[in-house]
């Protein structure tokens, strides 16, 4: 089996200089123009290229897929290992100061979600965060005093008690509007500020509760991206012992993906609010 640590430090390398980034650099293209005449990149887009360098290190890693790039990149033909992610999720939160993180997912083999053997995601919030999924646990780090320090494994109680529905709530059909107020009636507490990773982390961190992008009239096939935002997810949730659902109740770690930025409406949760999504809405 191939060892990830070079990967996991990768990413941690890549984590601490996009942080820099976040707090130092301009995060919109401005009218100034660099010295080959490229418009002054966006945060994003430095995000995008912080990982593909830090990745280009890594003869291990054969093909890269981000979310800023329409087609995957092949790092080192001899590779193994297929990475896709999302570099800088959540960018429009910037500028409001709200918490935004990265997404990766790796794969051997394919971009399947059945091919994926590990996901990490990173938190740029009050406090710098990395969790990795692999080899069985979810593992939580905190970023102090220049090294990420470990904290307890990650798991999911049975229920929580966080509630956080994503899209526009005109769009969402009848019975995921029925599966929302019906964990709002059992008090359910609304949770969702509009990024993906600090929405997610922290249902899995206060112990469970549903985190919903469901497809919606303006959205068929929701709007998070199957490779590098829900199988990622996915693959951690069902780690920390919940589940992850799409729109007919099918498992999102058996679904297939044939292009890079094809979406998926998703379901993240403890067992219990997943059972009473695929009761109430997510039916075959
Ligand atoms: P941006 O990257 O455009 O801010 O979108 C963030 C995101 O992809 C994901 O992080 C959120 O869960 C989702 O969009 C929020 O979408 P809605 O605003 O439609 O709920």
């Amino acid at each position: 089996m191939t060892s990830l640590e070079p990967i996991f430090e990768a990413i941690k390398t890549s984590a601490f200089r996009i942080h820099e980034a976040i707090t130092n650099e301009d995060t919109d293209y401005s009218a100034q123009s660099n010295q080959s005449g490229d418009i002054q990149l966006k945060l994003d887009i430095i995000s995008d290229l912080i990982i593909a360098e830090e990745f280009s290190k890594l003869p291990v890693i054969k093909t890269i897929a981000s979310e800023e790039k329409e087609e995957a990149e092949t790092l080192h033909p001899d590779g193994q290992l297929l990475i896709a992610y999302d570099p800088l999720d959540g960018s429009s939160l910037i500028d409001v100061n709200l918490s935004v993180g990265s997404i990766f997912g790796i794969y051997d083999g394919g971009w399947d979600a059945q091919n994926m053997i590990a996901a990490v995601y990173v938190v740029y919030g009050p406090r710098l965060e990395m969790v990795t999924a692999y080899h069985e646990s979810v593992r939580h780090y905190i970023y102090r005093h220049g090294r990420f320090k470990e904290m307890e494994l990650i798991k999911l109680n049975e229920k929580g008690k966080l509630n956080a529905p994503g899209s526009t709530q005109n769009c969402w059909s009848s019975e995921h509007k029925a599966l929302i107020e019906e964990l709002f009636d059992e008090g359910y507490r609304l949770r969702y500020s509009g990024g993906m990773v600090p929405d997610l982390h922290q249902i899995l961190l206060k112990g469970g509760g549903l985190f919903s992008y469901p497809a919606t009239s303006d959205r068929p096939n929701g709007k998070l991206r199957k490779l590098f935002e829900v199988f990622p997810f996915a693959f951690i949730y069902e780690l920390a012992g919940g589940e992850a659902i799409g729109a007919k109740g099918e498992r999102l770690m058996e679904l297939p993906c044939s292009e890079p930025h094809e979406s998926a409406p998703c379901y993240f949760g403890s067992k219990y609010e997943i059972a009473k999504a695929k009761d109430v809405c997510c039916k075959q």
